[in-house]
């Protein structure tokens, strides 16, 4: 089947930008690879791969303290990436962008740098049970170590969404920090998080984003968001692992403690105390990921020169095609979140009687890889009354042709199981 799309996406082709990424061409367990695990992490292109072996190939010194030019490559190089961020969630002042691991260590860093510090005894943190346990578990030692009280947004038990309403009851005057995903990593539901923002602004809440799952896949603007903290995974959108973003309002950021003290954030140091650099060296402690951060600078240029709206509407092609197809499956329960305007591509669902487990296995044995169990996010299982769920997770490259492999690999698990 062609796989490129005359609707939406006249121009999106994605048989050959599939050539782009050498991984899709490995066979796995004999068959022809499917990979629909983007949720846990993107493959990579060429482009991506190169720029960071570009790093060890072509500057491998360390950044911002050589006196030699090689050094200054790898600083210019470096710092290349923080301006092409602050151009992808259209943020003009880079100092605002921090270079982290990952999402779990922005979210950290916001906890144990900030909350901490600024929250206490009775003060309210807002969160939600939908959360990954990256954006809940921080939260919950800083409640125990201020005294701060943790409440939840509801989920209608009806349609599994928030809302706005019960926003209203749940955030109020004591309220400090709200934390919310953009997008959930079980099932694709986008919460209404720009109005989620104006109420808790309206309280002077500060809102922290936990943008993992969003970012990647959709065009971000903080500035018209207006969100306060913003974190996502470099490695979720074609980045290198071991990258990720914290984005900050430059008032909270200068409120914020670093995780990291030592080479590279300071100005002087004396022997009982030290003065600290400007933002965003003052969170950049040590020698980062600089192979990584270059590579991840690459990713950024992919990923703007496809579009990001084209690369959103080719997702929410795939899933409706996705979500049509599995219509015809039977015994089959679906956890994707209903309402396609607020849902990203992550096709959640049990086969019954079968334990996901099990069904990830024998979408392995064709060649199709998944994620199986509680996908760290064990209050959303219980609220959705299941142990686990399998998980297929759409990217830019997931072409119609993966889908219908899938789909056909789905058929087997009740005859292996029957
Ligand atoms: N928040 C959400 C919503 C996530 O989906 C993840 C990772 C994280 C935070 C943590 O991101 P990290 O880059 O620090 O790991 N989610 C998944 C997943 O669903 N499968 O593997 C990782």
């Amino acid at each position: 089947m062609a796989d490129t799309h005359t609707k939406l996406n006249a121009r999106y082709d994605v048989t050959s930008l599939r050539a782009d990424f050498p991984i899709l061409g490995e066979k796995m367990r004999g068959k022809r690879f499917v990979y629909l695990d983007n949720a846990a992490t993107s493959l990579k292109p060429q482009s991506v791969i190169d720029a960071e072996v570009s790093y060890y190939t072509r500057m491998g010194a360390n950044i911002h303290r050589g006196a030699y030019e090689f050094s200054e490559r790898a600083t210019l190089a470096f710092d290349a990436t923080r301006e092409k961020l602050a151009h992808f969630i259209n943020k003009p002042a880079d100092g605002q962008i921090i270079f982290t691991k990952g999402s779990t260590e922005g979210i950290n860093m916001v906890a144990a740098g900030w909350a901490r510090r600024k929250l206490t005894a009775g003060d309210e943190i807002v969160t939600t049970q939908i959360e990954h346990h990256a954006d809940l578990v921080p939260w919950q030692e800083v409640a125990r170590e201020t005294g701060a009280v943790l409440k939840f947004l509801p989920i209608d038990p009806e349609t599994g969404t928030i809302r706005l309403e019960d926003v209203e009851k749940t955030i109020g005057e004591r309220t400090r920090l709200v934390a919310v995903t953009a997008m959930s990593n079980v099932t694709g539901y986008m919460p209404p998080v720009r109005e989620i923002i104006r109420i808790a602004h309206r309280h002077n809440a500060v809102v922290l984003l936990d943008g993992a799952q969003y970012v990647s896949h959709h065009p971000v603007d903080v500035t018209d968001l207006d969100c306060d903290f913003l974190v996502f995974s470099g490695h979720k959108m074609l980045g290198p692992t071991g990258t990720g973003v914290l984005y900050g309002k430059e008032h909270l950021l200068d409120q914020m403690a670093p995780l990291n003290y030592g080479g590279d954030m300071i100005l002087k140091v004396w022997n009982d105390h030290s003065t600290y650099k400007e933002l965003p060296d003052r969170f950049e402690g040590g020698t980062p990921n600089i192979a990584g951060i270059i590579g991840l600078g690459a990713a950024v240029d992919y990923l703007l020169n496809l579009g990001m709206d084209k690369i959103a509407a080719h997702e929410h092609e795939l899933v409706e095609y996705l979500v049509e197809r599995s219509a015809g499956l039977t015994d089959v329960s679906v956890y994707t979140a209903q309402d396609p305007e607020h849902r990203g591509g992550i096709f959640s669902f049990n086969v019954e009687g079968v334990h996901s487990h099990d069904v990830g296995a024998v979408l392995d044995n064709e060649g199709v890889a998944v994620r199986t169990g509680f996908h760290c996010a064990q209050p959303y299982m219980r609220l959705l009354g299941v142990p686990g769920t399998v998980r297929a997770s759409v990217y830019l490259y997931t072409s119609r042709e993966d889908i219908d492999t899938f789909i056909d690999a789905l058929s087997k698990v009740k005859e292996v199981f029957r």
